[in-house]
């Protein structure tokens, strides 16, 4: 007898120290908020919840106590009446009830969302087939954030990391404190932005520009990921905002304005094609091979193959067209806005010179440079 109980604390004692941890995680619960809206957004959720587990209790337990109590087997009779006007104002003013009482919290966190007045900084935000680009429009800095989660781990030949699919080469670094305001937009298909733990989600549409803003409380990493389906790779455009103070910020700020500078010293460089080979593999990596494949070999009926490829083994002013302008209808994008002269010269010359490529030829900043001006008139159908 004694050690039966005994057992029953044992099993008692895990199973609310199971339950404690789940909370503590919030394992099966929302991200824990990290904002003010997201803050406000989980306590609408469990406010409603409750609202919805009082209604199930009260009409499931009206309903199994008159089956049971009123059973024919212990001798009621059905009741048959018609047109109660007590009982249909009862069933219809209570849902009124119950209803506006949800209703009106939802709508002022709505609201609250949705306003986006007085920031104190805007980013637009516009996701690209299958990336995000930041603008800083207050302090002029333009970030491309893309997947960083290595090949080997997505297609199994590696352990998955503890951010699998959910980590970037460029993370939107933003100052904790701050009202920041989202211009949203998309450069191809639907995308949708957001960060769970930030309390802001919002369509990204092409041609229009929607806005939304958050301000951490608190200084973290917060991840999110792309929430319409936009094709191929929608699994494969995570969102990483990094939180950090003011100064840590102002740091950023100054180093991505020096990384600009450096940058821009690269395009009128004249380099090695080895150098170039090396850096356009990086380029190619982070750019090209979600569709085109790190072994250059594309995927037959939807991406052509760079590997043996007419255009990377033909004239290479075609070549840099093709990357500068796109091509018009077709998945492939123009990238003249996206890379510096010194990537596309880098790109264009490794996938010339990678695989069964073999062409020993280099294209150089200058070349790109001048190829901009030169296919300016060409360019226009193309970009659309
Ligand atoms: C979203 C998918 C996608 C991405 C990303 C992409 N391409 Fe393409 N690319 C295409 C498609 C589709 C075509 C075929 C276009 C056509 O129908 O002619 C193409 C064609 C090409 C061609 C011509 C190949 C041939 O033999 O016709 C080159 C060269 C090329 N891309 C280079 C690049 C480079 C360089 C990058 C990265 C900076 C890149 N592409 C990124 C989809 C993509
Ligand atoms: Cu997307």
């Amino acid at each position: 007898m004694k050690s039966m109980w005994k057992k029953a604390g044992v099993v008692g004692a895990a199973i609310l120290a199971a339950s404690q941890s789940a909370l503590a995680e919030y394992g099966y619960n929302l991200q824990v908020p990290a904002s003010k809206v997201a803050q406000d957004v989980f306590q609408l959720h469990n406010f409603i919840m409750l609202v919805c587990l009082g209604i199930f209790v009260v009409v499931f337990g009206a309903m199994f106590y008159s089956l049971l109590k009123h059973r024919k087997s212990v001798g009621h009779k059905a009741a048959n009446f018609h047109e109660n006007t007590t009982v249909e104002l009862v069933w219809t003013v209570i849902p009124f009830i119950v209803l506006m009482g949800m209703a009106y919290p939802a709508a002022k966190v709505v609201i609250d969302m949705k306003d986006t007045s007085n920031p104190d900084m805007t980013i637009k935000v516009t996701g690209y087939q299958w990336k995000w680009g930041y603008d800083y429009l207050n302090d002029d800095v333009s970030i491309y954030s893309t997947l960083s989660t290595p090949r080997e781990q997505i297609n199994g030949s590696e352990a998955k990391g503890e951010h699998y699919l959910l980590e970037v080469d460029e993370p939107m670094v933003v100052p904790v404190g701050k009202r920041i305001r989202l211009l949203i937009t998309a450069n191809d298909v639907l995308h949708a932005w957001w960060v769970p733990a930030l309390g802001a989600k919002q369509d990204a549409i092409p041609g229009f520009i929607r806005d939304i803003w958050f301000k951490a409380d608190k200084i973290g990493t917060f991840r999110g990921q792309c929430v319409e389906l936009c094709g191929k790779d929608h699994g494969f455009m995570p969102i990483v905002v990094e939180v950090v103070s003011e100064e840590d910020y102002k740091a950023w700020v100054a180093k991505k304005k020096g990384g600009a500078v450096v940058a821009a010293a690269d395009n009128t460089k004249t380099f090695e094609t080895a150098e170039l080979v090396e850096r356009g593999e990086k380029v190619y990596q982070a750019n090209c091979a979600a569709c085109h494949q790190a072994n250059g070999m594309g995927l037959p009926g939807a991406f052509p193959a760079i590997s043996g490829s007419k255009v990377a083994t033909g004239p290479i002013a075609d070549h840099i067209n093709i990357v500068l302008n796109g091509k018009a209808g077709t998945a492939m994008a123009a990238f003249g806005a996206q890379l510096s002269d010194a990537d596309i010269a880098a790109v264009v010359t490794y996938q010339r010179n990678a695989w069964d490529n073999k062409m020993g030829d280099a294209a150089q900043p200058a070349t790109i440079a001048s190829a901009r001006g030169g296919a300016a008139d060409a360019a226009a159908p193309a970009a659309q």
